[in-house]
């Protein structure tokens, strides 16, 4: 029998392209998109939405009940810049939305749950290159500190209540529909858009910024590799590293100079560095890789070709 599934956020980067998989795998009808505001809208609403507040447990737990949703996808959360401007909402929107998926599921109302965690659980004492799977961990940034103490609470309600929560610690992630918003990644996407549309950027941070990122069609397949595992598979039960490729905005810049020999890049470091230098330039997944057979596909050069060719249909 297929999944019900409900994607809260799904009306973020990440969540508007995979609610278009998840649909497409489990059927338009199995798979209801929900957000608390409707930007975006246009890329979920071909099958069910509904407008849904992460932070309320109970209107959470109604939708659940009147659409017979056997799995979440928590997709909901404020990222590392934004965090960094409005701690306490941060703080609120990403921990409340946990607890009230995890409770649900330990009361049994829902069977598996998807909850993403990021390179933000890193911080400056973390080794920097291929940083393992089990290192020091002690992120800076208030989004951080909520991935990190949430992935603390997943592995918690999986050995203490048996909850069937995966996780993924997401790297940057660059993708051509919805704009992610408040990142520190962000810069990665915005270049492609500024490429097409102005020729040049300016760059927030400075150019030899390393940082382990992700074309979309990558994090997609991850999202749904890990959620199809037999749950014996799932060893790890805080957040699995999982890694693709890293660069800086050099060389970036050099790609799509490749392509676009007139593009110009200048750079303007903003508070979004400090947040940067504290996480990793490249991850270990070989947890990943061994556990539920990830690979990733995609290297810098073809999705920078992807990312022109798609940014050039839709600006033309
Ligand atoms: C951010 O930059 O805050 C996110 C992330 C790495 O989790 N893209």
């Amino acid at each position: 029998m297929s999944s019900k599934i409900l994607i809260i956020g799904a009306c973020g980067q990440i969540g508007t392209e995979l609610t278009t998989k998840l649909r497409e795998i489990h059927g338009v009808d199995n798979v209801v998109a929900s957000d608390i505001n409707t930007r975006n809208l246009d890329l979920v609403n071909a099958g069910p939405f509904v407008i849904l507040d992460a932070k309320n447990f109970n209107a959470i737990k109604d939708c659940c009940i009147n659409n017979n949703i056997d799995t979440i996808y928590l997709m909901a959360a404020l990222l590392s810049a934004t965090g960094e401007k409005y701690p306490m909402e941060a703080w609120d929107l990403n921990m409340n939305s946990l607890f009230h998926v995890l409770n649900l599921a330990k009361g049994g109302q829902i069977k598996k749950v998807f909850w993403p965690s990021s390179i933000a659980v890193f911080g400056p004492t973390t080794p920097k290159e291929n940083t393992p799977q089990h290192t020091i961990c002690e992120p800076t940034t208030v989004y951080g500190i909520t991935k990190q103490v949430g992935e603390r609470w997943c592995e918690y309600y999986h050995n203490k209540y048996g909850v069937d929560v995966r996780s993924i610690r997401y790297p940057g992630i660059i993708s051509h529909k919805a704009m992610p918003g408040g990142g520190t990644t962000d810069y990665a996407v915005e270049i492609y858009h500024e490429a097409i549309k102005e020729g040049k950027y300016e760059s927030f941070l400075s150019k030899n910024t390393n940082l382990p990122m992700m074309f979309m069609d990558d994090a997609i397949k991850a999202t749904t590799t890990i959620m199809a595992a037999p749950s014996e598979k799932i060893n790890i039960r805080s957040s699995y590293n999982l890694s693709a490729i890293s660069f800086t905005p050099q060389e970036i810049a050099e790609s799509i100079k490749a392509e676009m020999p007139n593009f110009k890049i200048s750079y303007k470091p903003d508070f979004r560095q400090a947040i940067a230098d504290s996480w990793p330039s490249s991850i270990d997944d070989s947890e990943a890789r061994n556990d539920w057979n990830w690979s990733h596909d995609f290297n810098l050069r073809n999705m920078t070709s992807e990312m022109l060719i798609q940014l050039k249909k839709k600006y033309k």
